[in-house]
């Protein structure tokens, strides 16, 4: 308020008015630029997205990564290319495909025995732990949430359905405060021709 009627005696008339009305509609929070106007709300804290587990063994951005533990992994990100998953224990979480076939999500202490793997569904409680099998996801689709096993260790994933052919498989780090490993470098598309998730 003092600073507008400061300026009203300077400069007068129906100018100052407006600056007086100003300042009073900002209710004379020290003046300033700008005010009058719309004011902008703080932006939304924006919702935290779950933990997704992504399918992709097709996509151009999928790519394989070699790691000392789990060795060659692939088809499985949190991020973009494949890695080896990193998840704390209870965590919950999704799995989506977003690939252009189907896939399935099987938990094992172990690599299994390459053979002909297993597509059934075995919700296991609806935990991520030893004993889960997604069953066959669609390309686009989710499983329902999941919640991480609170066993903690090292959790071997395989498809059932491209284990064999193609080496669909991957290590999950269960242990508190576990991000997902480094991603795979896939091969470079040509310009415009990466296809697919994480492009
Ligand atoms: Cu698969």
């Amino acid at each position: 308020m003092k600073k507008a009627l400061t300026i009203k005696t300077v400069v007068g008339g129906a100018l100052a008015s407006a600056f007086l009305s100003i300042a009073v509609g900002c209710g004379g929070g020290g003046g300033g630029y700008g005010g009058g106007g719309t004011i902008a709300p703080p932006p939304a804290s924006p919702t935290p997205a779950m933990p997704t587990i992504h399918l992709n063994l097709f996509g151009t951005a999928n790519g394989v990564f070699k790691d000392g533990t789990f060795g060659d992994v692939t088809g499985f990100t949190q991020q973009r290319h494949a890695q080896v998953l990193g998840l704390p224990p209870g965590t919950q979480v999704i799995i989506t495909n977003n690939d252009s076939v189907a896939h399935t999500f099987n938990v094992f202490s172990a690599f299994p025995t390459p053979g002909p793997q297993s597509t059934a569904t075995v919700p296991n409680g609806g935990v991520l732990g030893v004993g889960y099998q997604s069953g066959p996801i669609q390309p686009g689709n989710s499983t329902g949430v999941l919640t991480v096993t609170n066993t903690t260790g090292d959790l071997f994933i395989i498809c059932g359905i491209h284990y064999i052919s193609n080496g669909m498989r991957d290590g999950m780090i269960v242990q508190v405060g576990a991000t997902p490993g480094p991603q795979a470098t896939p091969a470079p598309a040509p310009s415009g021709m990466c296809k697919g998730y994480g492009c």
